[in-house]
């Protein structure tokens, strides 16, 4: 099976739900007038695009229809896709893979976001890939906030067969990275990846101690964290896009991971992201196996939703 076949499938109620709504759109209006506009337009904001990137299409397709002089109706739908892939490649034209072979070492990856977000599950997806690579991972547990946490992290590293380092439940998180990087550096690992409790962003003790946790980061190695991923539930739509803003906010994210991408129809939420925080998506979470994420690529993920 393809890359794009095997996302489309993984992405399944995404596309049903925007094929199935956008054909229905353009059967009802039957014409290329006002009407249909307006009903291309909530079909957008249903999917969670987010009000800033749907008008942006909106008014691309406008000109196109305007430009092109289309008046064929089952031209939209490929207008449509083309306007949607060609924003998404601007957005994404400089955006940096992530690097599972990274020069500096340890390279650190801290992982912060509400709670149940998938935080724990990206890590072990992502420290799978670094194995592979032939890296050497360690595992922090820098959410000491429950013990089933901690619990948790433990089994997958077992499971990818990497290396833990936790301390006990209830330990100050900053702590325990303090400890974990010194090891790291002394131990010689290549990757560094920091599990944090799940946390609202209305919660502002809860944010300053990811602050404080960066800043104990930085003193044992001043220009990490390399990366910070914010993870997002897809499922909750343009809410988790709002939530994230606080977390922008308080401590720099370099990239986002968006999961829960096969459980929801809300996938059109990753069009306005970028839009919308100015971060981009890094990686996709299509499930909750090991090798269920993909990095973000614009071009498979329009055609897997489109096509
Ligand atoms: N279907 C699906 N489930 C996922 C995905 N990512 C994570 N999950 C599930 O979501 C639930 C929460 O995942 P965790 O990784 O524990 O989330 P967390 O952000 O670490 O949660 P807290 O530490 O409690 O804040 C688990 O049941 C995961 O299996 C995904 O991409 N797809
Ligand atoms: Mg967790």
């Amino acid at each position: 099976m393809s890359i794009v076949s095997k996302l489309k499938e993984k992405l399944a109620k995404t596309h049903n739900a925007f094929v199935k709504q956008i054909t229905e759109v353009i059967h009802i209006c039957g014409k290329v007038d006002e009407n249909l506009m307006e009903g291309i337009e909530d079909v957008l904001i249903q999917a969670d695009l987010g009000i800033v990137v749907t008008n942006k299409i909106m008014s691309k397709l406008q000109e196109e229809i305007r430009l092109k002089k289309i008046i064929d109706i089952h031209k939209i739908y490929e207008s449509l896709e083309h306007i949607i892939n060609e924003i998404l490649h601007d957005e994404y034209k400089d955006i940096k893979h992530i690097n599972f072979s990274p020069a500096i070492k340890p390279f650190v990856i801290l992982f912060v976001g509400v709670n149940g977000v998938g935080k724990t599950t990206a890590i072990a997806k992502l420290a799978y890939k670094f194995k592979e690579n032939d890296k050497k991972v360690l595992l922090v547990a820098a959410d000491t906030f429950r013990a089933a946490a901690i619990e948790q992290l433990d089994i997958w590293a077992k499971r990818i067969n990497v290396n833990i380092l936790s301390q006990n439940y209830g330990s100050d998180p900053s702590s325990v990275v303090f400890n974990a990087l010194n090891s790291a550096i002394t131990n010689k690992y290549d990757v560094v990846l920091i599990d944090t409790a799940g946390r609202l962003h209305t919660k502002i003790n809860l944010m300053r101690e990811l602050e404080k946790i960066v800043r104990v980061t930085k003193k044992i190695i001043p220009d990490a964290p390399h990366e910070t991923y914010l993870v997002i539930d897809a499922t909750t739509g343009q809410n988790g896009v709002q939530q994230a803003k606080k977390f922008v906010e308080s401590i720099p994210i370099s990239g986002i991971i968006l999961t829960k991408l096969d459980g929801t129809a809300k996938g059109g939420v990753v069009i306005g992201i970028k839009d919308c925080l100015n971060i981009p998506v890094k990686a996709i979470g299509i499930g909750e196996k090991v090798e269920d994420i993909r990095e973000f690529n614009a071009d498979d993920f329009v055609k897997a939703i489109f096509d």
